[in-house]
């Protein structure tokens, strides 16, 4: 399978990290992508119209996309026995990793914001907004959700949650999210230590 990817990308990471936990990394090409929502990768755009990564070229040239669906694939790759979307918890699993993609797409919201959009743009109530979901989103993690996160192993779930956390720290560095979470923080600290972790430790 060919990965368009980028380094910085926590939904790209979500993919890479299965795939060192299922132990199918070779099994990946990485091509190297420039996405942006203001200047198009046109090679991303063949295979994903929206432009973004993570998407993939399967062996028989069929395109994949989003995250949520590669990661599905690179586990089928896998052992069984080793699947991070155990099917007695299934929809449970899927339903924590889409809350940890929903506190990625805030994050992204606000970058963009802050980063991208020109200064006499920006607009405050927008990025107070994102990040009052990234806010939310992290105290479900700490309150409601802490024990299926635990539970089981670094399944899908937890993964998305572990690479949200990783975002946080390369992009938002000035936000203090431990301190009134410090299950979460405790946990995120031990699971960093895993192979697929660091080997996917985010760059740029
Ligand atoms: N729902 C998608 C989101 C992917 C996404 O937003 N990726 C960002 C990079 S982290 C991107 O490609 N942004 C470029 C754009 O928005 O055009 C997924 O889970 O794969």
């Amino acid at each position: 399978m060919k990965l368009f990817h980028s380094p910085a990308s926590p939904y790209a990471r979500k993919v890479m990290v299965t795939a060192w936990e299922r132990d199918v990394q070779a099994s990946i090409e990485i091509l190297g992508s420039s996405v942006s929502p203001v200047a198009r990768d046109e090679a991303v755009v063949t295979v994903n119209s929206s432009g973004k990564v993570p998407c993939a070229i399967l062996p028989d040239g069929a395109p994949l996309f989003d995250s949520r669906v590669i990661t599905q694939y690179v586990d089928s790759l896998g052992k069984p026995e080793g699947t991070i979307y155990p099917a007695d918890r299934r929809f449970e699993i899927l339903t924590l990793e889409a809350l940890g993609d929903s506190i990625i797409d805030a994050c992204l919201l606000c970058r963009y914001e802050k980063s991208m959009r020109p200064k006499e743009l920006y607009w405050a109530d927008w990025y107070n907004g994102q990040m009052a979901k990234i806010d939310s989103g992290l105290d479900d993690l700490e309150g409601k959700w802490f024990a299926s996160l635990t539970t089981g192993g670094f399944h899908a779930g937890a993964i998305a949650a572990a690479c949200t956390l990783g975002y946080l720290d390369l992009r938002f560095t000035d936000k203090d999210w431990r301190s009134t979470r410090p299950k979460l923080a405790a946990w995120f600290a031990q699971v960093s230590e895993r192979k697929s972790m660091q080997e996917t430790f985010p760059k740029g």
